[in-house]
């Protein structure tokens, strides 16, 4: 049984050669995709066709492999702009991943804009990649961290971050979309108070890139990282998008080579962005199979997506919701299509390993959010999350395994 939505779910699952599988004897079921997701053949192509037809180190050479691949390169930053509607080609940064990016941000702003006594502002549903990097520089710096609290059912606080914000705040780093919960975050009112005591924001989109619209001039962030892998492209490729201004008079995260204009052993001289922040050879294979990513979200359309995926959800919360000693985790009302849940009496872990022996791979544990876990009272979760090739009857043998996996238990 597939979807009512007017995409082709079946023409969809036939690009992604890995979901066509059996494991552990039974049809592949994939609930992991906010972990990653899977990757469509023109993905696989893309690296395919670089490393058969013209592997070569970019920007320096002049022979025509490197010409070639040096175009294909940059022809995905031209792509990524539009993609999150960046004003300028230059405000694209290519990372290995979005903890790269915050990490980037953290040190290189950091370093050079905080003072002691100043504040940084994080909420209390950020993974660890929008955490520790926070902890880090405001140690050297001996800054402050704050906190925004969560509610119970996973929504910010926005009035206690009111209250938060002051002129000692300098930056505020939040996620567009929670990994463990699914909330989706009221980033443009955040972003809008933030800037009214003139701090910077960083809003963490790991979540969001493969699933909500981005516009980053109309949300007026500052920084904006995503992670390719969790949007249908390679891993170990990331993009920090930062606003022009703020990019060029932040100091270089790594030294090396691309990111110089000229060394002596005296002084060196920077390279104009993006390439002060690219030093060494890029991830050139990985980069450039992100454009047939991109190219693959586009063709579908994100209101496609974002309708097929909340069905999807919607549906789940039905099944899930009936079955005995199972509580939903993470149940605003603006959400991404991640579903976590606990079952009274049985460790997050075992269910996960009954389902994977169905066939069925969802992630268990503390979806490195474990300050998350703490304030919700729990070890950790079971995380359904659903993508665009997911169907409703994907969802059903979901609540059949569990609601057999409760049953065997109780007996
Ligand atoms: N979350 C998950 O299963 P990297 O690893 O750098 O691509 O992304 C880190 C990261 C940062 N922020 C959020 C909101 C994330 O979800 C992630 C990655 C995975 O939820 C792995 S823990």
């Amino acid at each position: 049984m597939t979807t009512a939505t007017a995409i082709d779910i079946e023409k969809i699952r036939a690009k992604f050669p890995i979901l066509h599988q059996n494991v552990n004897g039974k049809r592949l079921i994939y609930f992991d995709n906010a972990a990653t997701n899977q990757k469509p053949q023109e993905v696989i192509d893309a690296l395919t066709n670089y490393y058969q037809g013209y592997n070569a180190n970019i920007h320096r050479g002049i022979h025509t492999l490197a010409e070639k691949a040096t175009k294909a390169f940059e022809k995905t930053r031209d792509s990524m702009q539009k993609f999150i509607n960046a004003k300028h080609v230059e405000e694209i940064i290519f990372t290995r991943g979005v903890t790269e990016s915050i990490n980037l941000v953290a040190s290189s702003y950091g370093r050079a804009f905080l003072k002691e006594g100043d504040e940084v502002i994080i909420s209390g549903m950020e993974h660890h990649s929008n955490i520790v990097p926070w902890q880090l520089i405001c140690e050297e710096k001996k800054a402050n961290l704050k906190v925004i609290p969560v509610s119970e059912i996973g929504d910010i606080d926005l009035e206690e971050y009111r209250k938060l914000l002051s002129r000692k705040t300098k930056i505020v780093a939040v996620n567009h979309a929670s990994n463990s919960l699914g909330t989706i975050n009221p980033i443009k009112k955040i972003i809008q108070l933030a800037h009214e005591v003139d701090a910077v924001v960083l809003i963490d989109g790991a979540q969001a890139a493969a699933h909500l619209d981005i516009d980053v001039q109309n949300l007026d962030c500052d920084f904006y990282c995503i992670s390719s892998h969790k949007m249908y492209g390679p891993t170990g490729v990331g993009i920090l998008y930062g606003k022009k201004s703020i990019l060029e008079k932040m100091p270089p995260y790594m030294g090396g080579g691309e990111m110089i204009k000229e060394v002596t052993f005296a002084k060196t001289t920077y390279n104009d962005i993006p390439y002060k922040f690219e030093a060494g050879t890029p991830n050139i294979s990985d980069v450039i199979a992100l454009n047939a990513a991109i190219l693959f979200i586009n063709n579908l359309g994100k209101d496609q997506i974002a309708e097929h995926e909340n069905e999807l959800l919607e549906y789940a919360v039905e099944k899930l919701s009936a079955i005995p000693k199972l509580k939903l985790i993470g149940t605003a009302k603006n959400k991404v299509a991640v579903q976590s849940f606990i079952v009274d009496g049985i460790h997050p872990f075992d269910i996960g390993q009954m389902l994977d022996a169905r066939g069925i791979a969802v992630r268990t544990g503390h979806h490195c959010t474990q300050p998350l876990m703490e304030r919700l009272g729990i070890e950790g979760t079971i995380r359904a999350s659903f993508s665009v090739y997911n169907t409703k009857s994907e969802v059903d043998e979901l609540a059949d395994g569990l609601m057999r996996i409760v049953n065997i238990m109780k007996g």
